[in-house]
């Protein structure tokens, strides 16, 4: 599989869509994301700090995270935040962030420990952790802005065994791939592709949120009146770290502004993939409309939902009779398993996060 646009110093890229939906496990090319160069890391020189609001601090091999623990595997998207910004910017206003298209997402197999265990074995203590936080964090190289990179999340999700955060050692049945954290990241299904920080050296109990920058001052759904980086200084400590990602759909085939020739039939296939919001999963229905949303139409789920697997995308098509024209529009929306439905109604954001309005495709040339 090609890789393709937003590349630059550090590596951040994403494949095409029409090639990320060709496979329900998307095991080529996936989207990486990188606030600073990626570490080469030898798996036996590695260990974790497992440290903070805990009765026994310890530090771990990657061979003792094997060895010492259950192994689970889940099946999980992990999405960057900034996943469909170019949608935002393009329909909405200019946005600050890389420009991510519709494929800053991934649908793999994860392994590992549960994080819970690994928790439980370091002794949480037990006094006044309302509001806590697990952070994790990789000193293994500096990123843009800070020397180190890390993030965090509620403590009660680490502990809950339903949310499967896990200590990935490997993606797809092999050791993780050196880009996407060798030899060791956290997994947080549902939340953020940010907080699932790769390279993990140290992972933390604490009472407040991570401080690293990309928790505190980025990765968040400023509201609309942060308008640029000055205005929205007032809103980062009024604003939650975003963790749940929204429900949501995109169209991957066909492409704004392709050229449709229609068959006889009048008929044409529409192609995409859908994301449950947070734990919601997984999505039960996805709907197309050719008429601005008035009416929708049920497309086809082809796999995902049928896997009991809350945390996986769906892909799916449909089948759909359009009119010859200029400018003809296309748009899809999902409803999860907790009866979350995409609205279409997305908000603006500075940083561009979080888009969720419908998936679409416009100004198709149908003749
Ligand atoms: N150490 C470290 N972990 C990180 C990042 C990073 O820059 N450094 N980027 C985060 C972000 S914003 C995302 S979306 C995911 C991307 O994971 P991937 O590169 O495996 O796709 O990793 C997260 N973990
Ligand atoms: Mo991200």
């Amino acid at each position: 599989m090609q890789l393709d646009h937003s590349v630059e110093e550090p590596l951040n890229r994403e494949p095409p869509v029409g090639d990320l939906v060709s496979s329900f496990f998307t095991i080529a090319g996936n989207y990486e994301r990188n606030h600073g160069p990626i570490p080469h890391i030898a798996a036996k020189d590695h260990s974790v700090k497992v440290n903070g609001l805990v009765d026994r601090p310890f530090k771990i091999s990657i061979e003792q995270f094997r060895s010492r623990y259950t192994q689970h595997e889940i099946i999980s998207a992990l999405q960057c935040a900034g996943n469909r910004r170019h949608t935002m910017r393009t329909l909405l206003k200019e946005v600050d962030g890389l420009d991510w298209g519709d494929g800053a997402v991934m649908n793999c197999k994860w392994r590992g420990p549960k994080l819970k265990d690994v928790l439980h074995d370091a002794g949480i203590k037990t006094h006044d952790l309302k509001g806590a936080h697990v952070a994790f964090a990789c000193h293994k190289t500096h990123v843009q802005g800070s020397d180190w990179y890390g993030g965090s999340i509620e403590l009660d999700r680490a502990l809950r065994d339903s949310a499967d955060v896990l200590v990935a050692l490997e993606m797809n049945g092999k050791p993780l791939p050196v880009n996407h954290g060798f030899p060791v990241r956290i997994i947080v299904p549902g939340v953020s592709g940010c907080r699932s920080v790769k390279w993990v050296d140290e992972i933390t109990v604490q009472s407040e949120e991570s401080r690293n920058l990309y928790q505190r001052y980025d990765y968040k759904r400023l509201p609309p009146e942060a308008t640029d980086k000055e205005s929205a200084k007032q809103y980062w400590d009024i604003t939650p770290a975003l963790q749940d990602m929204p429900i949501n759909s995109v169209i991957a085939e066909p492409r704004n502004g392709d050229l449709i020739r229609l068959p006889p039939s009048g008929l044409i296939e529409l192609k995409g993939y859908a994301l449950p919001q947070g734990d919601q999963g997984p999505v039960v229905l996805v709907e197309c409309s050719i008429d601005e949303g008035r009416t929708w139409e049920a497309a086809e789920i082809l796999s995902g939902n049928d896997l009991k697997a809350k945390w996986c995308w769906v892909l799916w098509k449909a089948t759909v009779r359009l009119q010859t024209g200029k400018k003809r529009r296309v748009l899809s929306r999902a409803t999860d398993a907790g009866g979350n439905v995409q609205t279409g109604r997305p908000v603006w954001n500075l940083r561009g996060v979080g888009y969720d309005g419908y998936g679409e495709s416009r100004d198709l040339n149908v003749v």
